[in-house]
């Protein structure tokens, strides 16, 4: 766990001198926050039972490596940014760096899930130099705008609540809120960009 650690603050880093470079020419940051997390003991037991994967008692280095090549997002960053171009341009800045290896992508975005859920998915491998060595270690990042952020939390409640009434109803709303949001996003990249040409005409 002090190993994912340190990797997510070294994907972390590299994320900040993105927005801070960003910044820098563009007078406004494209990340508007950043939450990282390590899966907890129990998260990563449930996955390792929904995947059929069983641990073998008697050699822990066996164990460590069954997880490590079935579970991918044990560190896992989200990046909420403010307009759906910045998820994609901080994304390929990130992955063309030479220390970065993109392992898998999944774009929730251009393919929304069924039940609506949108967000770029990558899982990327940094090395890791520690004392004994440089160790690859594997990271997830979810990059969303706000808005999708919203939907996604407040879906994550909602799906943890038991016995819900009117359940085909809220999946129903939700999914059409998720278009509603999507939309909103790229008009409001729109907009910016109209408000940015006319600052430049002038
Ligand atoms: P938590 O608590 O967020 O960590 P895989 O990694 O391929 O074995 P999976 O589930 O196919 O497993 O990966 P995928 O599709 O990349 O999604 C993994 C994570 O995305 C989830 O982590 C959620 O954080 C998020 N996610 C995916 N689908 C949904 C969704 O429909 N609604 C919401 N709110 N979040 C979603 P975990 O491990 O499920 O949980």
């Amino acid at each position: 766990m002090t190993y994912y650690g340190c990797a997510l603050r070294e994907v972390e880093t590299k994320l900040q001198v993105l927005n801070d470079e960003f910044k820098l020419g563009h007078d406004r940051n494209p990340i508007e926050s950043i939450k990282s997390r390590i899966k907890s003991v129990e998260s990563i037991a449930k996955k390792l039972e929904k995947k059929g994967i069983t641990l073998n008692a008697d050699s822990m280095e066996e164990n460590i490596a069954r997880i490590e090549n079935s579970i991918f997002d044990i560190a896992g960053i989200r990046v909420i940014c403010a307009f759906p171009e910045d998820i994609y341009r901080l994304a390929k800045q990130l992955t063309s760096q030479d220390d970065i290896t993109l392992v898998r992508e999944k774009d929730y975005i251009s393919s929304p899930k069924p039940n609506g859920y949108r967000s770029l998915h990558l899982i990327v491998e940094i090395p890791v130099f520690f004392s004994t060595g440089k160790r690859p270690m594997k990271v997830e990042v979810q990059f969303r705008t706000i808005a999708m952020d919203f939907w996604a939390s407040l879906e994550h409640k909602m799906k943890y609540k038991k016995n819900i009434r009117n359940q085909d109803y809220i999946a129903d709303e939700l999914l059409k809120c998720s278009r509603i949001i999507s939309e909103t996003d790229y008009r409001m990249q729109e907009i910016r960009w109209l408000i940015e040409s006319a600052d430049s005409a002038e």
